[in-house]
């Protein structure tokens, strides 16, 4: 089977997940609450980078069921906040849903990775309709601050750019960096709870 065929539930899931997410991102709008979710992203991983990744982990290249249970971003979802605070939220929500099952859940904010990433990252199974009945597609629900997709995205232009292997005093250059979002994004908490705090205070007099 071509490509294409192989993950054409894949494209549906990314698109029906994208419109339910941003359902719930719209209601909040509507409710004039402050939205957890500030955008939504999604792709289906681009078949060059699942073989690499296939090859990784010694899976045959012409073997798509292997692949569909070992690489568990095939679909891949990412949603950005504004807040730390936002992104429990969402995962809260994501947890109660009952259109999806929740598999594993890492937590790579309380522990982040070696080079400095962080991210909180759900994997679930999603039930999609094909013309060939239900399928159980497997997604990766990818969910950071708008200070940490701005890291990522950078580290990972780079690691583009070096082929994977950054120089050792840029790697620990992009850690300090990482830290320093952090720190930023813990400011920007706090300023947010003071803000809060101030209001409830006004109001209460
Ligand atoms: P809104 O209301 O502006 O958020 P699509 O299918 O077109 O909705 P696509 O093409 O899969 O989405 O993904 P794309 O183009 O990467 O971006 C998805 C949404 O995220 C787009 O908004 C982008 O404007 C938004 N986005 C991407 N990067 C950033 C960013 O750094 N900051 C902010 N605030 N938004 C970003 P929508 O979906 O068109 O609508
Ligand atoms: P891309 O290009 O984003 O698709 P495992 O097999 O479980 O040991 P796996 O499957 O890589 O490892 O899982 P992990 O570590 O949870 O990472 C999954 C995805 O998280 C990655 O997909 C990245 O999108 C993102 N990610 C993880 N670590 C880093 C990092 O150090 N920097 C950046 N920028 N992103 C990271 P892919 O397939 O690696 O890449």
């Amino acid at each position: 089977m071509k490509w294409e065929a192989l993950l054409a539930p894949y494209a549906q899931v990314v698109e029906e997940l994208k419109v339910k997410l941003k359902g719930m991102r719209a209601q909040f709008r509507h409710e004039s609450m402050h939205s957890p979710i500030e955008f939504i992203t999604g792709r289906v991983k681009p078949v060059k980078s699942m073989l690499e990744k296939a090859s990784s982990k010694e899976i045959d290249p012409e073997d798509f069921g292997r692949m569909e249970l070992e690489l568990q971003d095939i679909a891949g979802l990412r949603i950005v906040c504004q807040f730390v605070d936002d992104i429990y939220t969402v995962v809260e929500m994501i947890r109660d849903r009952k259109d999806l099952k929740v598999l594993e859940e890492i937590d790579y904010i309380e522990k982040n990775k070696e080079s400095g990433y962080r991210s909180y990252h759900m994997i679930v199974e999603y039930p999609v309709e094909t013309i060939h009945g239900m399928k159980l597609v497997i997604a990766e629900i990818q969910i950071r601050t708008l200070a940490m997709n701005f890291w990522a995205s950078n580290e990972h232009s780079l690691k583009y750019k070096y082929k994977g292997s950054i120089p050792a005093d840029i790697k620990e250059r992009l850690r300090g960096a990482a830290e320093a979002a952090f720190k930023l994004d813990e400011e920007m908490s706090k300023i947010k709870h003071e803000i809060q705090e101030a209001h409830r205070i006004f109001y209460r007099t």
